[in-house]
């Protein structure tokens, strides 16, 4: 069975970008893959966090991986900081990387943008996520298009490991969802959804109340000639809502369209809350359920033992290729 990792950042409540983007391929992935899901809190501290928030935001995406059906007998479910290899293979990598290539990644170019001076945690951000993936010697890492350069970067790192030492990585693809599940922010459809963007409708929240949802999709950005038409070019808020009740829904894209031929954008966000209300609905209700239990901890022990058991055979093999302790 091939190898699968991913992480997803304890940084505020999962949204449906993150949701459409990425938890629900974590979920079908386990399946016919051996799934390895990670809450990467040390990529977290890259921008300040209140220690107490952290904390609680750690568990927060830990009950939604496990409420959207995360199978912790089936998959590992860990936090990065409990596995010690994450920091010590990111210090490897770290000596193997080029400033260059780092300063090139466009994420970093956002983050460090406009600041006097920019923390070397977003800098070296990408080397992190490169030992996320190369400590599990992982064939397949599912992830948003907005993470493509950091895929690249990780496959660039494991190659020239591998190319001047002995073999030491196997080299991951990066499986991307379709163009179409990058869910665009209400408020400004050319933005991508973010759990950093300050406004709150900018973005639906898997833990959203009805009522907030309905505010959302009710104040969501469309144009003035109230034609529910697929045009992302020309008519991005309308599309991005098309895509959001499509994937939610099931439904093609052309057959809502057809269906809401001659309606007019506040039927469409109408039923377009109702599907995504009751989409919600059950993952809301199973979190409930585990985010106070001991079950959840006990999960959380139980997979960074797992976590790190694979982690120390693959630092072995990187201390023993690199020359270091003894
Ligand atoms: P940020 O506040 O930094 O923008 P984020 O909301 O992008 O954070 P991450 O933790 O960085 O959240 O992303 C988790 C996963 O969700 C990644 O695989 C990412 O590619 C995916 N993802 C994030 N936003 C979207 C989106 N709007 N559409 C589709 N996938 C997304
Ligand atoms: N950088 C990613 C989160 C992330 C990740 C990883 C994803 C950190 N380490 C390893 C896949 C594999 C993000 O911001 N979405």
């Amino acid at each position: 069975m091939k190898r699968v990792f991913s992480g997803v950042q304890p940084t505020g409540n999962i949204h449906l970008g993150n949701y459409l983007g990425a938890l629900k391929q974590f979920v079908e992935l386990q399946n016919d893959h051996e799934c390895i899901y990670c809450i990467v809190d040390l990529h977290a501290i890259t921008v300040p966090q209140d220690p107490k928030v952290l904390r609680e935001h750690i568990l927060d995406v830990a009950s939604l991986y496990l409420a959207v059906g995360i199978n912790p007998s089936k998959s590992i479910v860990f936090v990065q900081s409990d596995v010690p290899g994450h920091v010590e293979l990111s210090w490897v990598l770290t000596c193997c990387s080029y400033t260059g290539e780092l300063y090139r990644m466009t994420q970093f170019k956002a983050k460090s943008h406009n600041k006097e001076s920019a923390p070397a945690g977003l800098l070296t951000y990408p080397v992190l996520m490169a030992a996320d993936i190369l400590l599990y010697d992982t064939d397949i890492v599912p992830v948003g298009n907005d993470q493509k350069q950091h895929i690249e970067l990780t496959r660039d790192l494991a190659i020239r490991v591998n190319n001047t030492r002995k073999k030491t990585f196997v080299v991951p693809e990066g499986r991307y969802m379709k163009e179409g599940a990058r869910i665009m922010a209400l408020d400004d459809p050319r933005q991508k959804m973010s759990k950093s963007a300050e406004n709150v409708h900018s973005r639906i929240s898997l833990l959203d109340e009805p009522s907030k949802i309905k505010k959302s999709i009710m104040k969501a950005t469309t144009d003035s000639d109230g034609i529910i038409r697929f045009d992302p070019e020309n008519k991005p808020g309308i599309s991005n809502l098309l895509n959001i009740y499509s994937v939610l829904s099931g439904q093609s894209i052309d057959d809502i369209t057809a269906d809401y031929d001659g309606k007019g954008y506040g039927d469409f966000k109408k039923d377009l809350v109702e599907i995504t209300v009751d989409a919600l609905a059950p993952i809301k209700a199973r979190y409930e359920e585990i985010r106070y239990s001991d079950e959840l901890r006990t999960i959380l022990k139980d997979g960074a033992e797992r976590a790190g058991a694979i982690a120390e055979k693959t630092m072995k093999r990187v201390k023993e290729n690199f020359g270091l302790g003894l």
